[in-house]
């Protein structure tokens, strides 16, 4: 895996930002714009133990997707914000990790008495004006959280509130090296755990070519549509994300031109 670090760059102007990197799909990280976010100085786990900490919230029983989506892993346990907050604070890297508080979608019927309470703490620029819609999504694991590395069809920026957080980013014609497999209509992964790749079985992971993205807090990477990601935690984290859906890009994963290439070519997702 041949990985350089992404690129930085200082509170762009919406012009800049979409130009450079929105309209050319050039992942970035912007840094002293969520730095001056309330959330920035707010948001640390006690903080959701203290104001939510009664709620029952849903969570994936492990915090490794590559389980949950090719292993065993598919049930999901109900506990308490507090309760989490405390089992990611003892959570020790040698015993059982913990659940997973994330993809908790804020702007939702369910979510939206909480999230008016700290809506206020933070503003994501409008850096595509041209969006038809966001979602904003809060993600809080504790060290050693691992997503699977998958892409989306919308742009992505994630903002690292607390802690600090590491993202793989892979070019979407990567995905032969990925062995991307289908896992339902909306979500194409890969089997393969980067950190510890299994290269007797996918040898051509060795040849990637990619991006890493190591997250302080007060950052923002900015992942285009269709990039692959992989995210993992190297402390507590907090992270927010907004998710926006543009008209200009294609609406589906086979609708993507790489994907019409990978299977006139005969690859099979
Ligand atoms: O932070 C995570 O666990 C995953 C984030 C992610 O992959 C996404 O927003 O698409």
């Amino acid at each position: 895996m041949n990985v350089q670090p992404i690129q930085r760059i200082e509170n762009p102007s919406v012009d800049e930002f979409k130009t450079t990197y929105g309209l050319q799909s050039k992942p970035v990280i912007i840094s002293g714009v969520a730095t001056e976010w309330a959330a920035s100085s707010l948001w640390q786990p006690e903080m959701f133990k203290n104001m939510f900490g009664d709620i029952s919230a849903p969570l994936r029983a492990s915090d490794n997707e590559i389980d949950v989506f090719f292993g065993q892993s598919k049930e999901q346990t109900v506990m308490s914000i507090a309760e989490y907050i405390d089992s990611i604070n003892l959570t020790d890297t040698k015993g059982k990790r913990p659940a997973y508080l994330g993809n908790i979608p804020l702007n939702s019927p369910l979510t939206q008495q909480y999230f008016n309470k700290i809506k206020s703490h933070f503003s994501f620029p409008n850096y595509l004006p041209e969006n038809s819609g966001n979602e904003i999504r809060l993600w809080i694991g504790a060290t050693n959280q691992k997503s699977t590395i998958h892409n989306d069809n919308y742009h992505n920026f994630n903002a690292q509130i607390f802690g600090k957080k590491t993202f793989l980013l892979f070019p979407p014609e990567e995905y032969e090296k990925l062995s991307i497999v289908k896992i339902d209509d909306e979500l194409w992964s890969s089997p393969i755990d980067p950190q510890q790749p299994d290269l007797d079985k996918f040898p051509s992971f060795k040849e990637i070519n990619g991006l890493e993205a190591e997250l302080q807090a007060g950052d923002i990477l900015f992942i285009p549509a269709f990039w692959w990601h992989q995210a993992r935690t190297i402390t507590t984290a907090i992270n927010l994300n907004m998710w926006v859906f543009t008209a200009n890009i294609c609406k589906t994963w086979q609708e993507h031109p790489t994907f019409s290439k990978a299977v006139s070519t005969g690859y099979k997702f």
